[in-house]
């Protein structure tokens, strides 16, 4: 017996499934999932005609996005946690869940879902199986991993896999729980049904046990898009970015170039996680750990993201977004009349007003093969090299468009301190600013003092260190309109960092560090408000000051753990600002 058999056999004894089913990842087993799904409601078919192999899956309405406060980091010790991070004991955790899991299974199916994380035949990919009683999360583990014998294949090689318990239990917030033992490298997740709370490869395996492995191995597990960007020489140069979720990552990733007649367009690797190394030469490598896209729909049109709308016209799973009266999905901002008879997330008739059609965070489920723009070294076993990384969120005042950082130091200080305003990926208010460190802090699974320290740490082993750069494509005017156009145009800025990693591209050294002058940033064609590219590239004095205030209330639960490089480099620019 192997390791994988032992452990669904004791998991099998305490779940007590009617049946077992090991999934071999194939068309068939999709197929066959979808049937019985569309037959017990759990899918419904949209217009196979217009949107061939489309499904609509609506879920609980009170399971519905990441419950950051019922996700729990289990180390034996508070303190490695961190106080980023809920915290529960290994034996405490074990014991709770232990007690639901108990019979949760009964009258259904217990699926095993041998998946690996990575391209095939990668060193830098790692085999997880989540053993499961939803077939929605075998579905969309099959569009997001690699299920199967490729799988298996690895683990064969290696020995080593991350085990995941996931089941849906009765659906209820009151017993619903996301654990997660670094110790052990295993998850444990009851009561939802929802993407980053049950499709366990995701935040759990790919964000949260890797980050805390890549410390201890001397890698990075980061929440960042992979994107190439090819210039009018043919030259393609990779860079990775930080967006808190439901922030444009996957436009960013799919970006159509305003600037494509001068030679300038995007590739996407990934639109979500990023797994880096430091390669023989000192570079840094990245592969995309997945094999689709589980995009915010709400937003997504021909306009914002053309690139998206192909993707998704056919063999995608649609979670909460409105269905209209002729059988095609519809959300929000699609940018066309859903004409009558829409019914809403909740399958409700649904008339225009305020109640919304599709759930802010529904999403949808789509394979990364069938990107238009997918790049041809999307699953080169090799990976990516780096030359610049970005970060970025939602502030709608002070943050500048883009400025660089001065130092690798200065640029994990600049990551560290990121601000960022709440979105509805996960459960709680929106917009409200929070610290949001590397768009990190709902996945960083162990003290985000000791992340910061493997931060420094990876800098100072690389020997091609990448640029580090922060943006904001979401700065507003006094009026609430935004003064950057972003989406498509965005490349510009993207522009601006290439020249920056070529050595040209114009700068000024300020106190945040190189902003670009005025005219260095390409707006040729662009309509922009009188002023917008002086306030775009201003540093708000009084606003950065108020903002230090806020980083050292965030650096401040850390104590003595946190790295006196962030201290220092925090306390620089206070010095700077004159505060
Ligand atoms: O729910 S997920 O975590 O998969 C999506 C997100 O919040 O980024
Ligand atoms: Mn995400």
């Amino acid at each position: 017996m192997t390791d994988i058999e032992r452990w669904v056999e004791a998991t099998a004894q305490v779940t007590r499934p009617d049946r077992i089913h090991w999934c071999d990842g194939s068309r068939d087993e999709y197929d066959g999932l979808v049937r019985s799904m569309l037959a017990d409601g759990t899918l419904i078919a949209y217009d196979q005609n217009a949107y061939p192999g489309c499904y609509l899956h609506r879920s609980n309405p009170n399971d519905v996005a990441r419950t950051e406060q019922l996700t729990f980091i289990c180390t034996p010790k508070k303190d490695d946690a961190g106080p980023n991070n809920n915290w529960m004991a290994p034996a405490e955790a074990k014991e709770r869940l232990g007690r639901l899991f108990e019979g949760s299974m009964q009258g259904r199916t217990m699926y095993v879902i041998p998946y690996l994380m990575g391209p095939a035949g990668s060193a830098y990919s790692k085999v997880g199986v989540e053993l499961t009683d939803s077939p929605y999360v075998v579905a969309n583990m099959h569009i997001m991993t690699r299920v199967g014998r490729v799988a298996m294949e690895h683990y064969a090689k290696t020995g080593q896999f991350v085990p995941g318990l996931h089941s849906l239990g009765d659906v209820s917030p009151d017993r619903r729980f996301i654990m997660h033992f670094p110790e052990e490298n295993l998850v444990w997740s009851i009561g939802s049904g929802y993407g980053g709370n049950a499709l366990l490869g995701k935040k759990c395996f790919a964000l949260r046990l890797a980050s805390s492995m890549a410390r201890k191995e001397g890698w990075m597990a980061e929440h960042m898009l992979i994107i190439g960007m090819e210039d009018s020489s043919g030259k393609v140069t990779y860079m990775a970015a930080a967006f808190p979720s439901a922030s444009g990552k996957t436009n960013l990733a799919m970006l159509v170039s305003t600037l494509a007649s001068e030679g300038y367009k995007v590739w996407t690797v990934g639109d979500d996680i990023a797994w880096m190394y430091i390669d023989n030469q000192g570079r840094l490598r990245a592969v995309n750990p997945e094999a689709g896209f589980f995009g915010v729909a709400p937003g997504t049109s021909a306009q914002t993201n053309p690139i998206a709308m192909e993707t998704i016209r056919r063999n995608t799973i649609y979670t909460n977004v409105a269905m209209t009266g002729d059988g095609k999905p519809w959300w929000e901002g699609m940018g066309v009349e859903p004409g009558p008879g829409v019914i809403d997330w909740q399958g409700r008739p649904w008339t225009p007003g305020n109640e919304k059609a599709a759930h802010p965070n529904s999403r949808f489920t789509a394979p990364a093969s069938q990107c238009p723009t997918i790049s041809p070294k999307w699953e080169d076993p090799e990976g990516v090299v780096i030359s610049a990384i970005i970060f970025g969120s939602r502030r709608s005042v002070v943050v500048p468009l883009v400025y660089q950082s001065v130092s690798w130091q200065h640029g994990v200080f600049m990551g560290s301190s990121m601000g960022a305003e709440t979105t509805a990926a996960a459960t709680g208010a929106v917009g409200v600013v929070r610290r949001d460190p590397m768009a990190m802090l709902p996945f960083c699974g162990y003290n985000m003092a000791d992340y910061f320290q493997h931060w420094l740490d990876m800098g100072k082993r690389m020997k091609h260190q990448p640029l580090i750069f922060r943006v904001n494509w979401f700065r507003k005017d006094a009026d609430g309109k935004f003064l950057w156009p972003g989406y498509g145009d965005n490349i510009r800025v993207l522009k601006w960092i290439l020249e920056r990693v070529q050595g040209k591209g114009k700068a000024v050294e300020s106190v945040l560090g190189f902003l670009p002058t005025p005219d260095a940033i390409d707006t040729e064609g662009l309509k922009l408000p009188a002023g917008a590219m002086q306030t775009l590239t201003a540093v708000d004095t009084e606003g950065w000051v108020k903002g230090t205030v806020e980083m050292d209330k965030f650096y401040s639960q850390f104590g003595d753990r946190l790295p006196k490089e962030i201290r220092e480099e925090h306390a620089g620019l206070r010095k700077r600002l004159g505060a």
